[in-house]
């Protein structure tokens, strides 16, 4: 462990794999700097990691325990300085370091504003394209907000400053102000899906076409979700999507597009309430196997070969 890093337990209770050998790169970032309403992000990592302790390893759709068969390695969590500005470099950085193209890197916030950094981080190891897309109830398209542009109500506004985010796609907005919409109405780079247009299911063709062959970053701010469901978040807003709608979001995207790294931001945990945590870490756990897919079913097939020529040998060895 380096300096600036903390020790945190890993996600999932299995056994943990050499980084070389992991499918999944985890790092936690407990970012809080400009939280503006509810506070508590800095405690969101460390609540995931808790509650993942608690998910089923075993998953109905694959017949399997995917992250014991794929490996997720969990890094330690980062020490951030406090002013923003110099939050979002070190999480660049940071990014920059561990990002490798063998593995899914995913970063558990902290606030949304840390998506800026991990971006940033990205383009400048791959050079290439990006588009985001955006789970959450806010567009994030102020240009600045409370003094700072580094305010997680900003975070959108500074990703189209980068000119290799191609496009941000945005699911579930149903909060924002006159400057945001505007935004919406003139920016081409931005595609907002309001929240009527997931419920009433009329996205999913444009969003098939949107991210088919691309490389993207998957940001799921948890107040993307209705507030009955992931209530432990800053600024909740009713009318949110349903975990079934996060799942086929996740389900279209796989089937279309090629993952390059997620964040899952803005849980703030609250003691003594620990279904927000339990929802948010099996959602992060379902999405990884819903990414994985093609993977899960060629390491089954592997590892029912395995168990087939151990049986085989130890088989073979009775007869001699
Ligand atoms: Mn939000």
């Amino acid at each position: 462990m380096g300096p600036g890093q903390i020790e945190t337990p890993p996600f999932l209770e299995a056994p943990q794999p050499d980084p070389s050998k992991a499918a999944v790169h985890l790092l936690p970032v407990p970012m809080e700097a400009t939280v503006s309403y509810g506070g508590g992000t800095a405690l969101g990592p460390r609540a995931i990691l808790d509650a993942s302790f608690q998910l089923e390893l075993y998953d109905r759709e694959f017949d399997c325990e995917p992250g014991v068969l794929y490996g997720v390695h969990t890094m330690p969590e980062m020490e951030l300085p406090t002013n923003p500005a110099e939050a979002i470099e070190a999480i660049a950085a940071r990014t920059a370091e561990v990002y490798s193209e063998n593995a899914l890197l995913g970063v558990l916030g902290g606030e949304h504003s840390l998506t800026y950094g991990v971006v940033k981080g990205l383009l400048s190891v791959r050079n290439k394209p990006l588009t985001v897309v955006q789970l959450d109830a806010h567009c994030d398209l102020r240009d600045t907000y409370e003094d700072t542009p580094f305010s997680h109500a900003c975070v959108s506004s500074r990703m189209l400053e980068l000119p290799q985010v191609e496009q941000i796609l945005q699911l579930g907005i149903r909060s924002l102000c006159t400057e945001e919409a505007n935004v919406l109405k003139t920016e081409p780079r931005v595609r907002a899906w309001f929240t009527e247009d997931v419920h009433n299911d009329v996205f999913e063709a444009e969003l098939r076409e949107r991210v088919r062959g691309r490389d993207i970053y998957l940001t799921v701010d948890v107040d993307g979700f209705d507030p009955t469901l992931i209530p432990s978040t800053g600024t909740p807003e009713p009318w949110g999507m349903t975990y079934a709608q996060g799942e086929r979001i996740f389900r279209i995207l796989a089937e279309e597009a090629n993952l390059v790294a997620f964040d899952c931001v803005e849980l703030a945990p609250v003691e003594g309430h620990h279904a927000s945590d339990f929802v948010v870490a099996k959602l992060v756990y379902r999405l990884m196997n819903l990414f994985l897919r093609d993977k899960i079913q060629e390491l089954k097939k592997s590892s029912d070969n395995t168990y087939l020529s151990q049986n085989h040998i130890q088989g073979t060895e009775e007869q001699s």
